[in-house]
């Protein structure tokens, strides 16, 4: 389904204590929840999660980060195929020095392992990254 996206706190965020603040963005936005789930990562989802990284300098940075503590795992729905866009949009740039201040990285995350969230980046990412953390829904 192109109106639906996947969602994710990273370890920072719930470290952090910033769950409600974006689930609370995406709610007062117009998108709803599907599913969400409070996990602990383990190496072979974050490698999956992150195929497309795997070789570059950051990468294992990425998984170490990703699997430290629980993330915040969630399906959101909109009106159309470009919700991935609007939750794109509020969650700003990968780049911490590029995200708006606005944005949720912009509003608070300082570099950019660390940026908060993952939101999918298109229809297939979407539809792979739902599949791969919600196969219910798939
Ligand atoms: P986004 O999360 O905005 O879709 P991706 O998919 O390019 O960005 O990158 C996935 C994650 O990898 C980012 N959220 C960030 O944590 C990390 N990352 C990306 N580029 C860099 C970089 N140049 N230096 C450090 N970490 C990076």
């Amino acid at each position: 389904m192109k109106n639906r996206t996947f969602v994710m706190c990273k370890p920072d965020a719930v470290e952090r204590g910033l769950v409600g603040e974006v689930v609370a963005r995406l709610e007062r936005k117009g998108l709803s929840l599907v599913a969400a789930e409070l996990r602990l990562v383990d190496e072979a989802l974050a490698e999956q999660h992150y195929a497309e990284h795997q070789g570059k300098s950051f990468y294992g940075e990425l998984v170490s980060f990703v699997t430290r503590s629980p993330v915040f795992a969630m399906v959101v729905e909109g009106p159309d195929e470009n919700t991935y866009l609007l939750v794109r949009n509020l969650v700003g740039a990968t780049k911490v020095e590029d995200a708006e201040p606005g944005s949720i990285r912009g509003d608070f995350a300082t570099v950019t392992t660390e940026n908060l969230v993952h939101a999918s980046d298109g229809h297939e990412s979407a539809a792979r990254e739902i599949a791969l953390w919600f196969p219910q829904l798939a």
